[in-house]
């Protein structure tokens, strides 16, 4: 089989004075911070749909990229593993370990379900040959239950039980898939579960039939040896106008509510933080503190636009924060998930390495930057300052649960007027994080 992206050598890290385009700059992957390999702390995976798939089609224009990896038809068998041989190549010219798939990013869609499960099997056994003798792995799989027309009113969610069939059958296969690559983790994202109007629907049904579909996905996961976590990656709208999984706070609580969160975590994307009006670290932080942090799509959206762009990862500051977030929680399970995709004027093979390699640098940056930034101490000490009230007297009883709120009430009348609480010190916080990130 011949090379597919000729030219392109495997990009090493050359350290940031390298002005090679196709070298990292902060990615050193065997690089030791704070007890573990710049790679074990970033476990970056290919999102099949974006890399393998996407060539630049939008709303107004047809696609830019060739994405047919010499296949002499698209949508073809012949395709599919002609995109197989391109991200294993791929992959491995990055040192990227993980993929993260959609059934139908795997192989093209048939009438006929039981052809496209055959086909499955045909290209995950042609996967499987690929893997051998590499350390690249699957990260996660999922099913697409929002492109096919039969979705159009949601899968779990839908007002058609037979529809319904539909999505379980596709997730049945896609675990099976997932389950025989390795896979660490099964996502659950929302892509139709949600509604247009409220005068259609009732949403505590179509909430109930999600959960149901998640609660059998879950005992047949479990009945076919699939160890590892299920997520939900919260969006708040796009494609629908409100979708149920708003973002984390929703989804753990949905959770909650449904007795799934034993079995699920979050899968976290950057871009629909934004959607939500949050912030990635926001939805991080919501996340870790319910020990529910497993998993990331490592994206950005754009401020000013309202929809899913899912740019390549380039801001540093919200990198920094959001490693900051994975550090003090202990690193993730799940993995950092490409879901990016090249602006369409950047149509070559050689930027979609410089898109990896810019993602891939961003997070590395993050993640020395966010560690510098916990070994500083400052910002630590000052939070533990901040609440320090409550490590002794009054404040300490409460924290312990032993006092009454008649006693509360006492303790304030009292003291008649409390001091202010200390200052909140942001501009200081902000000034101890720009030195952190300029300071070399
Ligand atoms: C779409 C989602 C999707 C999921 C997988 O906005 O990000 O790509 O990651 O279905
Ligand atoms: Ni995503
Ligand atoms: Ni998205």
């Amino acid at each position: 089989m011949s090379e597919i992206f000729a030219g392109i050598p495997e990009i090493k890290f050359e350290g940031k004075d390298s002005k090679n385009p196709l070298a990292f700059k902060y990615y050193d992957p065997k690089k030791v911070i704070m007890g573990k390999t710049m790679e074990e702390h970033l476990p970056f995976a290919m999102a099949w749909w974006h890399n393998l798939g996407a060539n630049g089609v939008d709303m107004f224009g047809r696609g830019t990229a060739d994405k047919s990896f010499g296949a002499s038809t698209e949508g073809t068998m012949e395709h599919a593993k002609a995109k197989v041989d391109a991200g294993f190549e791929f992959m491995k010219k990055l040192g990227i370990k993980y993929f993260c798939f959609h059934d139908v990013d795997l192989v093209p869609e048939a009438d006929d379900i039981n052809e496209t499960n055959r086909r499955l099997d045909e290209i995950s056994d042609y996967i499987l040959e690929k893997m051998k003798g590499t350390d690249i792995k699957c990260l996660w799989g999922t099913a697409n239950m929002f492109s096919n027309p039969r979705f159009m009113a949601g899968a779990g969610s839908t007002c058609s039980a037979d529809v319904f069939c539909f999505a379980a059958a596709q997730v049945k296969k896609a675990l099976d898939i997932t389950v025989k690559l390795g896979g660490r983790g099964y996502v659950f994202w929302g892509g139709r579960e949600g509604y247009e109007t409220l005068l259609n629907t009732d949403v505590k049904f179509e909430q109930e039939n999600i959960a149901k579909l998640m609660h059998l996905a879950v005992d047949y996961g479990r009945s076919i040896g699939f160890t590892g976590d299920f997520y939900i990656e919260p969006k708040p709208k796009e494609p629908m106008k409100h979708q149920y999984d708003f973002d984390a706070a929703t989804a753990i609580g949905f959770l909650r509510q449904y007795g799934l969160d034993k079995d699920f975590k979050m899968n976290i994307e950057a871009n629909h933080a934004t959607l939500a009006q949050h912030t990635f670290q926001h939805e991080l932080r919501i996340s870790a503190i319910n020990g529910m942090l497993g998993s990331i799509d490592a994206n950005q959206g754009d401020p000013l636009l309202g929809w899913d762009t899912d740019e390549f990862p380039c801001n540093v500051y919200d990198a920094t924060m959001a490693m900051y977030e994975v550090l003090k929680a202990g690193g993730l399970t799940g993995g950092f998930n490409f879901d990016s995709k090249n602006r369409r004027p950047s149509y070559t093979y050689e930027d979609m390495f410089y898109a990896f390699i810019l993602g891939m640098d961003t997070f590395a940056l993050g993640l020395i930057k966010a560690a510098e930034m916990i070994e500083d101490g400052r910002i630590d000490d000052f939070i533990k300052e901040r609440y320090s009230s409550f490590e002794s007297g009054i404040g300490k009883k409460i924290r312990d649960d032993a006092v009454s709120l008649k006693e509360l009430s006492d303790y304030a009348l009292n003291m008649k007027a409390p001091a202010l609480p200390i200052s909140g010190k942001q501009e200081y916080l902000e000034s101890i994080v720009n030195n952190v990130l300029f300071n070399n």
